[in-house]
């Protein structure tokens, strides 16, 4: 159950963070738009918003989830492994400090994003071997969950190109289910789960965030979210065609807990 989150809206230059997909430069008003309607999904669905303000030091720095991992019993801030982005992890402590008491950190020589992780429920994690996480990052998450009395197993994903983190090719969606892309389903550390597996164009849909009872879906993927649907899931369906831009999905836009 999350009762909050931290928000932070994108910079006016935004459209100068990080991506490797080709869908064209962002539109910075109608990106505020759309996390606005993000935020208040998160409203609707119950939490309360510690809103940041936005930031041009960091162009990346609306990804929230990537610079700390929050879990009910602890959070521990990261070490990006993306050289531009290794300056926010700061720009989060003292918020989440408020809520959390002092913060232990992933340490170099270990680099890890808050995107490669998967809170996969029972007390379980996933963490994901990545372009932007290393063996040393997991690690080191691995050590400090389990110190909470946390589980974790990892998931190594760097044959898989097309996926940037772990969470935007898979998101857990509660009772052992996991939202998938076809190209991450046949991984071994995912065998014990019921896969739900997004069709061919849709991929982009399973970064989906589930919040209490409601789980948020990015608006124009009909097959994924009538999918869901039928499975029992109330689903709220958020526009977010100018973060999908910049790699970003619906998990990367807050930090809950
Ligand atoms: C980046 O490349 O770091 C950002 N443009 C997107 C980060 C997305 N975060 C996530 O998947 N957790």
């Amino acid at each position: 159950m999350f009762t909050r989150a931290i928000v932070r809206p994108p910079g006016s230059n935004f459209a100068d963070g990080l991506t490797t997909v080709n869908l064209g430069v962002p539109d910075y008003q109608k990106a505020l738009e759309q996390h606005e309607q993000y935020c208040a999904a998160l409203t609707q669905a119950g939490l309360t918003l510690t809103r940041l303000a936005a930031d041009t030091r960091f162009p990346d720095a609306t990804f929230m989830e990537d610079v700390a991992v929050a879990t009910p019993r602890g959070a521990i801030l990261t070490h990006p492994g993306a050289p531009t982005r290794a300056g926010e992890v700061e720009t989060i402590r003292a918020t989440l400090s408020q809520y959390y008491g002092p913060l232990s950190m992933i340490d170099a020589p270990g680099t890890l994003e808050g995107g490669d992780v998967c809170n996969a429920g029972d007390g379980h994690f996933l963490i994901g071997i990545s372009r932007r996480t290393n063996e040393e990052g997991a690690r080191q998450l691995s050590a400090w969950l389990a110190r909470l009395g946390y589980t974790s197993q990892c998931v190594d994903f760097r044959d898989r190109r097309s996926i940037l983190h772990l969470t935007t090719g898979m998101t857990a969606l509660g009772h052992h289910r996991l939202a998938v892309v076809p190209e991450l389903a046949d991984h071994p550390a995912l065998r014990d789960y019921e896969l739900v597996r997004t069709v061919p164009g849709e991929a982009y849909a399973a970064n989906c965030l589930r919040v209490n009872d409601v789980v948020l879906v990015a608006a124009g993927f009909p097959t994924f979210e009538a999918y869901l649907q039928r499975l029992g899931y109330h689903t709220v369906a958020v526009e977010m065609s100018e973060f999908q831009k910049m790699d970003g999905g619906l998990t990367c836009l807050s930090l809950r807990f």
